[in-house]
């Protein structure tokens, strides 16, 4: 992301004597077509992008931030392309309109409800600009800190379809993708079945880690599921009002999203699945590993996608 500013009592409201602050979060991001490897051993396939990487950008607000967003297509791309923000209610039309190679668009939401939410390409043809790689994370922390569990790490995991051949919308619509992918790589972080990965996920046995679950597809549903673990809580939409307990697997339909915590009593590894198993046996594992040791930097601040 270029940049993202954030200026504090843009709105101030009197609720007697006292005073509410809204905050406004700048965040502009600019489309780019570029080349970019899906798999460990870094076969390259032509992607389109939001800042050049497959997922995007992940935006960090608080429930009742406006966010005031711009999209910039840069000069050199060859299609129209335009973001999604599933956290926001605004016109389908005007906002989500499609920004041409040069220009620049964009709107501004307020973050009503807090959760974690797909951001996408709507540009068309859909399928196409969100197999190629469109898509990414929108965080709103509730306004409630005491709602929700504070986890000890977190981590962001999209799940996406790989198609062999991106100019051919057909195939997509026929649902013929090869692979299935977290974060734009076929088993980026399963050093257990592509001996190339050099990443996993880290924890430490005791803590809550929570995964923010996304399901980019673009056709495909996930049974999202710990291997050798429970989901302590899932929470659907990321709201910390909706809250299931003790789940083995939890289903996030394409354009769904969900917030999943877990807590191993021991020290090893989980491998986080999507448990249809054609999905999982072509890239769709992640190993979240327990050790004493874990790397106190892994599932924070930058590391909350690790890329
Ligand atoms: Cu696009």
């Amino acid at each position: 992301m270029k940049k993202i500013s954030i200026s504090v009592a843009v709105a101030m409201a009197l609720l007697g004597s006292a005073a509410v602050q809204a905050k406004t979060v700048k965040i502009e991001m600019t489309a780019k077509e570029v080349e970019l490897p899906i798999d460990n051993k870094g076969t390259m396939y032509r992607s389109w992008t939001y800042e050049g990487m497959v997922p995007g950008p992940v935006v960090h607000v608080e429930e009742g931030d406006v966010v005031e967003f711009t999209l910039h297509n840069d000069k050199t791309s060859k299609n129209s392309h335009s973001m999604d923000f599933h956290a926001a209610r605004v016109d389908v039309v005007k906002d989500f309109e499609m920004v041409k190679p040069g220009e620049t668009g964009g709107y501004t939401f307020r973050a009503d409800y807090p959760g974690v939410f797909y951001y996408h390409c709507g540009a068309d043809p859909m399928i196409q600009h969100i197999a190629r790689g469109m898509y990414g994370a929108i965080i709103v922390d509730p306004k409630d800190k005491k709602s929700i569990p504070k986890p000890d790490r977190e981590y962001v995991l999209i799940q996406s379809e790989l198609y062999a051949n991106p100019d051919n919308v057909a195939d997509m619509m026929a649902n013929k993708w090869t692979n299935v992918m977290f974060n734009g790589g076929i088993f980026k972080y399963d050093p257990v079945h592509d001996p190339a990965a050099t990443r996993m996920l880290q924890a430490k046995p005791g803590e809550r880690t929570r995964i923010y679950f996304i399901n980019a597809g673009a056709n495909e549903f996930s049974s999202f599921h710990a291997i050798a673990g429970i989901w302590d809580a899932v929470y659907p939409s990321g709201n910390p009002k909706n809250v299931l307990h003790g789940m083995q697997s939890y289903v996030v339909g394409p354009g769904d999203a969900a917030a999943f915590d877990i807590i191993s009593p021991v020290e090893g590894a989980n491998a986080l699945v999507t448990h249809s198993m054609r999905q999982a046996l072509t890239g769709g594992i992640a190993i979240l590993q327990y050790t004493k040791d874990a790397d106190p930097k892994m599932g924070r601040g930058d590391n909350i996608l690790v890329r």
